[in-house]
């Protein structure tokens, strides 16, 4: 079939994870538009089909990590979480629900992975090719392709001749994996290997971690969730997904208007274990300014390099453990559930990458500056390429034929997050330079998809086929996203967040630090000035 002959749909949409779902119901169930899902994986979930890990749970509390009344009240009211951080197979379970719920799998077409789309100014679509060489044409395109969905796999020399079993966490196998008996090597200490290390450690003869940056990890206190907390939340669902849209943070928590330097010494230490004994994120919303101030965030920064010193019984290794080289939260802050005692253990051993980097992957092992260390199995919990790294790989060429990626080799720009000047009809479900990451997602990723689903209504109403973000509101979206970046101490570490985990990758804070609620209140603003940055013809 020619490309003029190709049946053009509404909207076309890339990844069937929380987004995609979502935005799918809107598009079809509430606009009525012809759209088609395109699926790498076999079946939906995103984030939770493939990163399957033992120990691999959500850190938002399961009531609020889930979709809630924008989609269903019903739906709230059903369903029912067991524990207050899921795990991973009841997130997988949940989202099988609302695709069986909603009808949503009769359009989306699984294993079918995108890997170029170019936009066709004369005819004023989107040409969608996909690995197996299937073509689409869809008025929109609408990525929902998540933020950490492109595995990092470090090029270390040797790394492909290791005979040994190795794993990413991000592609973990659906079969699960026996470590009995095994020496393990475990690459990386971010939220992942900090959920992963106790599970293998129970396991596992010997487990070795190599860790490059200590993390300030937050205590998660996790537990069954009673009838009677289940009733509560639903009884007060409304209220909590209001605060929700809110908050900085997308969290239902409220963060105290004070600053940590106001209060005497003895007080703020019990702030802090309140919230600690609390467990989950509240300790970043004990006071308002942990993000903010160097002092004030060296203050919840020396509680938790003392929770670890009080639990690792190695005073040398507690050391180890302990953060130093950022500020609190600067880092994605882990939440563990016995990580720590973990090094407790006698079959767990902790190396200092940093101190004494890693050389090479051996044939049996990994090699470091001090010595090789022999191992059956190698885990790498290195993270993703976040953000733009799945962004790049959909091969998106705009107008005159500009790629997204020489668009953005020198910095990402964006107006809203959401769209890019000179590649018309798309959007991008938490995009970068929106709060997308910085944010309980599934609140982001809701605001998202109800924001395009109003544009496009809009569009359809007054009858315009094109809507475009000016060159100048999205120059005028990046200096107002880095006057934000640079009031915080976020740019202060080498994380994820700012691309520091790739060599090479541009180095900028890619979500929005501006909080959930007042981003919020931008979009709508624009909304409600007729899509103002926007041309619309
Ligand atoms: P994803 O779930 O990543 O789905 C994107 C989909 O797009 C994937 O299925 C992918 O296969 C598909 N795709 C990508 N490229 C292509 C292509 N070229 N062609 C076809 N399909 C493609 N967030 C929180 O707010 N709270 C948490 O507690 C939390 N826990 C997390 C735990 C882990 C282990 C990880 C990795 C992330 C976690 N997150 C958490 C972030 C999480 O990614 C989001 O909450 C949410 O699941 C993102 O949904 P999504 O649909 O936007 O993206
Ligand atoms: O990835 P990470 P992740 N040599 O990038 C190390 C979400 N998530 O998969 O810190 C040696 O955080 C790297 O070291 P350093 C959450 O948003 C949520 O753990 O860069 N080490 C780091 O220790 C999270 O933030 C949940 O110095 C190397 C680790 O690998 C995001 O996903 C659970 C290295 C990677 O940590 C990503 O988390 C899991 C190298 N060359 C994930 N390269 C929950 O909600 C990397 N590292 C519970």
């Amino acid at each position: 079939m020619s490309e003029t002959d190709l049946p053009e749909l509404d909207a076309l949409v890339v990844g069937a994870g929380f987004s995609g779902l979502y935005m799918l119901h809107r598009l079809r169930d509430t606009l009525g538009m012809s759209t088609v899902v395109l699926e790498a994986a076999d079946d939906l979930g995103g984030t939770w089909y493939w990163n399957r890990y033992p120990g691999a749970r959500c850190d938002s509390e399961s009531y609020f990590y889930s979709f809630s009344d924008r989609l269903s009240e019903d739906l709230l009211e059903e369903w029912t979480w067991t524990e207050r951080f899921a795990a991973q197979p009841e997130i997988l379970r949940y989202l099988q629900h609302v695709a069986e719920r909603f009808d949503l799998r009769r359009d989306i077409r699984f294993g079918t992975t995108v890997t170029a789309a170019s936009w066709d100014d004369d005819a004023g679509r989107w040409l969608v090719t996909t690995a197996d060489g299937d073509r689409y044409a869809a008025r929109f395109l609408i990525t929902a392709v998540g933020c950490l969905s492109t595995t990092n796999l470090p090029e270390f020399p040797g790394r492909d001749e290791f005979r040994g079993r190795s794993f990413h966490t991000g592609l973990w196998p659906h079969e699960g994996v026996d470590f009995t008996g095994q020496r393990v090597a475990v690459i990386g200490t971010g939220a992942t290997g900090v959920q992963l290390i106790p599970e293998v450690a129970e396991e596992a003869a010997h487990v070795t971690v190599f860790q490059r940056t200590p993390n300030y990890d937050i205590a998660g206190g996790n537990h069954p969730v009673t009838a009677e907390f289940d009733r509560r939340i639903k009884d007060d669902y409304r209220d909590i997904w209001a605060r929700t849209r809110d908050t900085a943070f997308g969290f239902p928590y409220d963060v105290a208007d004070r600053t940590a330097l106001s209060v005497p010494e003895d007080e703020r230490q019990e702030i802090f274990e309140d919230a600690w004994a609390q467990g989950g994120f509240r300790l970043g919303t004990t006071f308002n300014d942990l993000l903010l101030d160097e002092d004030a965030n060296e203050t919840a920064a020396e509680f938790l390099r003392n929770k670890i010193r009080e639990r690792v019984d190695d005073p040398e290794i507690a050391e180890m453990l302990a953060p130093k080289d950022h500020p609190f939260f600067t880092k994605r802050p882990p939440l563990e559930n016995g990580y720590y005692e973990t090094y407790n253990r006698d079959n767990v051993t902790l190396v200092d990458v940093r101190r004494s980097p890693i050389e090479a992957i051996t044939p049996t092992g990994v090699r470091t500056a001090d010595g090789e260390y022999e191992v059956d199995s190698i885990v790498y919990a290195t993270g993703f390429d976040a953000m733009t790294g799945t962004l790049f790989k959909l091969g998106i060429t705009g107008r005159d034929g500009l790629s997204l990626v020489d668009k953005w080799t020198e910095g990402t720009r964006t107006y809203l997050g959401i769209a890019t000047h000179d590649f018309p009809n798309l959007f991008m479900i938490t995009g970068p330079q929106s709060p997308s990451v910085l944010s309980n997602m599934p609140v982001s990723i809701e605001q998202h998809v109800d924001w395009v689903t109003d544009c496009l209504r809009h569009l359809r109403d007054q009858g315009i086929e094109r809507i475009e973000p000016t060159a100048e509101a999205e120059e005028g979206w990046v200096a107002h996203h880095d006057e934000v970046t640079a009031t915080t101490l976020l740019p202060r570490a080498n994380s994820w967040w700012v691309g520091a985990n790739i060599p090479g990758k541009h180095r900028t804070l890619y979500p929005y630090a501006g909080g959930v609620g007042v981003y919020r209140g931008i979009c709508d603003d624009v909304a409600a000035k007729g899509y103002e940055g926007f041309t619309l013809s």
